[in-house]
């Protein structure tokens, strides 16, 4: 690799690493659920870098599978499906101020060059410009990184000249201050992939295929296929402070990725095809990153699970989506069910269209960004979730939806929908998310933005400008 790169913009995610430093806490937290949805106690201990252990005992009704009443689906909280143990903190804290949404500030003036960036984006971006979602890391190899290939061989060095064949051989040969590197081609799965490594904030653990070319693709469909949701997931993270990057992930039996440690970064990966929602981060999973993503055509055999991305079910503070496409999953684009009433998740230029997909069935829900749970439901669905710039179309559902989450501070700032079953929803029982700004003179359809290219550091186009680019390449 010889290209040189380093970035140092994007002030909302500096900021965001900044208020997202490990808090490792310990001890024992214990969240009661009362009334119908039986008991949830989430019992944790040990820092994150311990690994303690996690166990979500869930009884009650929340716990099935089927479709509620009044328009509200429950999903499981247990069993096969939302239980994992093992190594991260699920400390309950105070709410702390998220990343603010500083790189929107800049935004104006006619030639849009970029969002405080003033127009630094490479040459090559063939729609509009970039919205800065890309993580600023000095992505340039060294020479001790560890490579590998699909024609290499794990007794290789692990060079980029004599590569390595398995992810598992690279991270048994890694320490810190490395760099594993994934060549294209092939890598084939037939049970999951467990990252457990706790790695650090000075020495994270990352992972990433070479921009540029093919993106590697990990292909889980060697797993036995699911019948329910009795699947193996493809990669499972309880670790920390692991970064993978500009890889394909797709046709697992349950999650194309399952996090549930801290301070992880999943950039640029494009996950498809999974038997359950593409990256579902639950059980304590805090302070993680997913950006640039793209999630689609995932569909659980219900047909009642499997959403584009699901932070839900009891995660830990401060996860962060930003720049991430989902369409066409078999349920929702984004479901945030039962996350924890103390946990908002914050959204910046997330896109959610065309749900439920090709692949549903009938018990598809088909909203674009699922924003709560009743109350009463497992470990409490009422967070205050912000959204900025986040766009949901051609949705058969709700574009937005509380979906009971009652707490009446849901935000979705310049937001734009068009072509939903209902644009904004309250769903039973909850207040529908305040919204200011909304844009809703768009018409970008399903296939022009999931065809809409990302600019070489894997950030989305403007959408506006996407749609002016279109119109004006047809002649209006
Ligand atoms: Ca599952
Ligand atoms: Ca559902
Ligand atoms: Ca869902
Ligand atoms: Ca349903």
């Amino acid at each position: 690799m010889t290209r040189v790169r380093t970035y140092l913009i994007g002030i909302s995610i500096s900021c965001f690493f900044a208020a997202c430093s490990a808090d490792g806490g310990g001890g024992n937290t214990s969240v009661p659920v009362g009334g119908s949805s039986g008991s949830t106690v989430i019992a944790t201990g040990g820092a994150v870098s311990t690994g303690g252990s996690t166990v979500i005992a869930t009884g009650g009704t929340s716990g099935g599978n089927s479709g509620g009443t009044g328009g509200i689906v429950t999903q499981p909280s247990g069993g096969t499906n939302g239980t994992a143990s093992g190594g991260t903190e699920s400390v309950i804290e105070p709410i702390e101020a998220g990343p603010d949404g500083e790189w929107m500030s800049d935004e104006g003036g006619s030639s849009d060059a970029g969002i405080g960036e003033g127009g630094d984006y490479d040459a090559g971006t063939t729609v509009g410009d970039g919205r800065p979602c890309h993580s600023s890391v000095d992505w340039t190899s060294k020479p001790d990184d560890i490579w590998i290939s699909p024609s290499g061989r794990d007794e290789n060095p692990g060079t980029e000249a004599s590569p390595k064949q398995h992810l598992s051989a690279a991270i048994a040969a890694w320490t810190a201050g490395k760099t594993i590197w994934v060549m294209p081609g092939t890598y084939s799965h037939s049970s999951k992939f467990s990252l457990s490594t706790n790695a650090t904030s000075g020495a994270p653990l990352r992972i990433s295929g070479v921009t540029g070319g093919d993106k590697p693709v990990f292909d889980f469909s060697g797993e036995p296929r699911a019948t329910f949701n009795n699947g193996e997931r493809g990669f499972e993270i309880s670790g920390s402070y692991i970064h993978m990057r500009y890889l394909e992930v797709k046709k697992a039996a349950d999650n194309c990725l399952y996090v549930t440690g801290a301070n992880n970064t999943l950039e640029w990966l494009v996950v498809h095809e999974c038997q359950d929602t593409g990256i579902q981060l639950s059980n304590g999973a805090a302070s993680n990153q997913v950006l640039n993503v793209d999630s689609y055509l995932n569909a659980d055999a219900s047909g009642e699970n499997a959403d584009g991305f699901a932070p839900k079910l009891s995660i830990g503070q401060n996860n962060y989506f930003c720049g991430t496409r989902s369409y066409q999953n078999a349920d929702d684009g984004y479901d945030c069910w039962a996350s924890g009433n103390q946990s908002p998740v914050k959204f910046e230029y997330c896109w959610a269209f065309g749900h439920p997909g090709p692949t549903a069935t009938a018990n598809g829900d088909g909203n674009g960004f699922k924003l709560g749970s009743p109350a009463l439901s497992a470990s409490g669905g009422n967070a205050p979730h912000e959204l900025i710039d986040c766009f949901a179309f051609h949705n058969r559902s709700a574009g937005f939806t509380a979906n009971g989450n009652s707490s009446g501070q849901i935000t979705c700032t310049n937001c734009g929908v068009w072509d939903n079953g209902t644009d904004w929803s309250a769903g039973s029982g909850g207040q529908t998310p305040q919204h200011t700004g909304d844009i809703t003179n768009l018409d970008v359809s399903v296939d022009e933005a999931m065809n809409a290219p990302r600019d070489v550091r894997g950030n989305l186009p403007d959408i506006t400008k996407l749609v002016r680019s279109q119109k004006a390449a047809a002649g209006g």
